[in-house]
């Protein structure tokens, strides 16, 4: 069962800092994580442009052993350009991509044929990242399953059952679930794995929780999950999106620059109170 992260992109004065990016993402798979998913939603993915991604997936790919690489666009031109790139990269095991987003009047058949275009664009696994809360879609097990070519789906949902229907009509796809608060949930079931965006800011401690689930002490495991919800609990009112960052340095120490407005960097009041609101997590956690 692996622990993928989707990398922040860390801002400074408004462009990427790619060596801190490199180094953050260095530091977190020394801690327990498997796989990075580049330019995800944490990762501000449809707020880059496509060299940005590309940027991104170049030290990303130099750094991680395992890397999934979200190419979704409103342009189809420029997802499969992306999908193309990534094959100079044996790091590269799979390209994921939301459904098109946005435009509510585009048919079933139409989000099909916009994954089967990029299965024909690339000899890497294609993934679906399937958000309908930030996308306004669901593509189900049963829609995946029409669609034909997808070998694996990241499923942000915090309905488990939603997440393991891919898996019962679809056995030998890759099934990760998305939300934070699932994975004691997706461990305890049996999934691939999870795509958290905790795993940024509290690595061991989901290696903890992935460990605490194979011995079976489900009391130990279930404590490391409810210190996480405390921390997304705390975090989300302030806008989790830009709390992430500062996550990052309240538990991994060091300064994990900006997010790119419209998502705003915190104010100096919002970042003392979330340091203050999830100190006793961190207690709990020992970190
Ligand atoms: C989750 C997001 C959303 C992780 C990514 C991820 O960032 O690409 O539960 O909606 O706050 O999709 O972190 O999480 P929620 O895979």
């Amino acid at each position: 069962m692996d622990i993928i992260a989707p990398v922040i992109t860390p801002f400074r004065n408004g462009k990427i800092d790619l060596d801190l990016y490199a180094e953050h993402i260095r530091n977190i798979t020394a801690k327990g994580v498997d796989a990075v998913f580049v330019a995800g939603t944490t990762g501000l993915g449809p707020a880059l442009s496509v060299e940005e991604r590309k940027a991104l997936l170049e030290a990303a790919a130099s750094v991680a052993r395992r890397v999934i690489f979200q190419i979704g666009s409103l342009v189809l031109d420029d997802a499969v350009a992306l999908a193309k790139y990534a094959e100079r990269f044996d790091a590269v095991e799979a390209v994921a991509s939301v459904p098109p987003y946005y435009f509510p009047r585009l048919s079933e058949r139409q989000i099909a044929k916009y994954f089967r275009d990029l299965c024909a664009a690339t000899s890497r696994p294609v993934y679906l990242y399937n958000y309908p809360a930030a996308v306004g879609r669901d593509v189900d097990a049963k829609a995946a399953r029409e669609i034909g070519c997808l070998k694996g789906v990241k499923d942000t949902n915090e309905n488990i059952a939603h997440t393991l229907a891919y898996k019962r009509l679809m056995p030998h796809m890759k099934v990760y679930n998305g939300s934070d608060s699932l994975v004691l949930a997706s461990f305890s079931v049996g999934l691939d794995g999870v795509v958290a965006s905790s795993a940024n800011y509290v690595p061991e401690a989901l290696a903890r929780l992935r460990e605490a689930v194979a011995r079976g002490d489900v009391e130990r495991a279930r404590s490391i999950q409810f210190a996480i919800d405390e921390i997304l609990e705390a975090a989300r009112p302030l806008g989790y999106s830009s709390a992430v960052y500062e996550l990052v340095e309240i538990f991994q120490g060091y300064d994990a620059g900006e997010p790119r407005p419209p998502i705003y960097p915190l104010d100096p009041e919002e970042k003392a109170w979330l340091k203050a609101a999830v100190a006793q997590a961190k207690a709990k956690l020992a970190l």
